[in-house]
């Protein structure tokens, strides 16, 4: 029989998880181990028992501590955590003041997960009682936690428990809600906290942050015993319609006449630009291409004939920008559809782009002969 402990810290230098193997003590049919060693067990720890039975069979249990998360927005609060009695009942109750504003009974998964979520902002001063089965029950109060995007100095700043641990990250905001930059720090003695971004870099799009570009901050406070407590910016306003709009059909195009800087604001929204090739143009190099797109952008382009229906080209790739390289050959009008890659690249600040038509002319060298 093996006991897997798997347990998280977290300090100034980030999250840290380390796992160690015992073997336990078993009297009976009950079994124990010591974890007087294990230094960083607290609500994040997890325990994974393998038992071999005698057939050769390996039985797994799964155990998580008691924890509890809750991750305050404007106009809801959610709750999540850990009960280590899988599939059992866990109570929450709000207490404000001493009375009880809201409880519930949930049934935990059958990892110990659970979750609620409660209609409106709980307030610092507000406690959370959370009751368990089989574990004694705990409660935790709600701090006076604050955050404020500072951009010009890119910064976030707020209010937190006096030298109390903080994870302070800053999100693009997009259908997928991905935290991309996080900073850890101290609050200082007076209770208030400045986490200042420069520097820090997106791992998976090796790019800066940069406090109010299109970004959500949020601030976790964790708890000595491990539990965390978030508060969520506001998240950044939607883009609205461009000035070409209303262009979803190829009829109601909006005529090329140099770069135009537009949104897809909306999940249904397609652009269609028009485009004039003059005898000049035949033969010559064209270039389409959406350029300068926002954080939330990702776009793909088609090239329709003078007809706007017989389709001659298209980037659909998921890189965020599409080019197509096109010569013509007959001058007229033709067109250009521009649609977001899926749906996810809408509506949301940052779903912006700039369409462009670069023109390249093939200039033979001269040659000077000789006679
Ligand atoms: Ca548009
Ligand atoms: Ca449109
Ligand atoms: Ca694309």
């Amino acid at each position: 029989m093996v006991v897997l402990v798997t347990s998280s810290d977290v300090g100034l230098n980030g999250r840290t998880t380390t796992s160690s193997i015992y073997t336990p003590t078993v009297s009976g049919n009950r079994y124990s181990v010591d974890l007087s060693d294990e230094g960083n067990v607290n609500s994040q720890s997890e325990v994974d028992v393998f038992f071999r039975e005698p057939g050769g069979h390996i039985v797994r249990a799964y155990s998580h501590a008691l924890d509890l998360s809750v991750e305050i927005e404007e106009g809801t609060t959610m709750f999540s955590g850990y009960t280590p009695t899988p599939g059992s009942p866990v109570t929450l109750t709000l207490r404000r003041g001493g009375t009880v504003e809201e409880t519930t009974t949930l049934t935990a998964s059958r990892e110990g997960f659970f979750a609620w979520s409660f209609p409106e902002q709980v307030l610092p001063g507000d406690v959370i009682d959370i009751r368990p089965v089989g574990v004694p029950s705990d409660s935790v109060s709600i701090p006076d936690l604050t955050l404020q995007d500072d951009p010009v100095n890119n910064r976030v700043t707020g209010k937190a428990p006096a030298n109390g641990l903080l994870e302070v990250s800053l999100g693009t905001y997009n259908r997928y809600m991905w935290w991309e930059w996080t900073t850890f720090l101290k609050a200082d003695a007076n209770g208030t906290y400045a986490a200042n971004f420069d520097g820090i870099i997106s791992w998976w799009k090796c790019r800066e942050a940069q406090v109010g570009q299109c970004t959500r901050s949020k601030v976790t406070y964790y708890t000595d015993e491990g539990y965390t407590i978030s508060r969520l910016g506001a998240p950044p306003p939607d883009v609205g319609p461009d000035a070409y709009e209303n262009d979803d059909t190829f009829t109601s195009a909006a005529p090329y006449t140099g770069l135009q800087s537009r949104t897809l604001h909306a999940v249904t929204d397609t652009d269609w630009i028009s485009f004039t090739v003059g005898a000049q143009d035949v033969g010559v190099t064209l270039t389409l291409m959406t350029v300068n797109l926002g954080p939330n952008a990702n776009t793909t382009l088609y090239l329709y004939d003078t007809d706007g229906t017989t389709l001659l080209a298209k980037d659909t790739s998921e890189t965020p920008s599409s080019q197509i390289v096109w010569r013509p050959t007959a001058p007229g009008t033709y067109y250009v559809k521009i649609d977001p890659y899926s749906s996810r690249y809408t509506q949301l600040c940052g779903a912006t782009y700039d369409f462009f038509i670069a023109r390249y002319r093939v200039h033979l060298p001269l040659v000077a002969q000789q006679r």
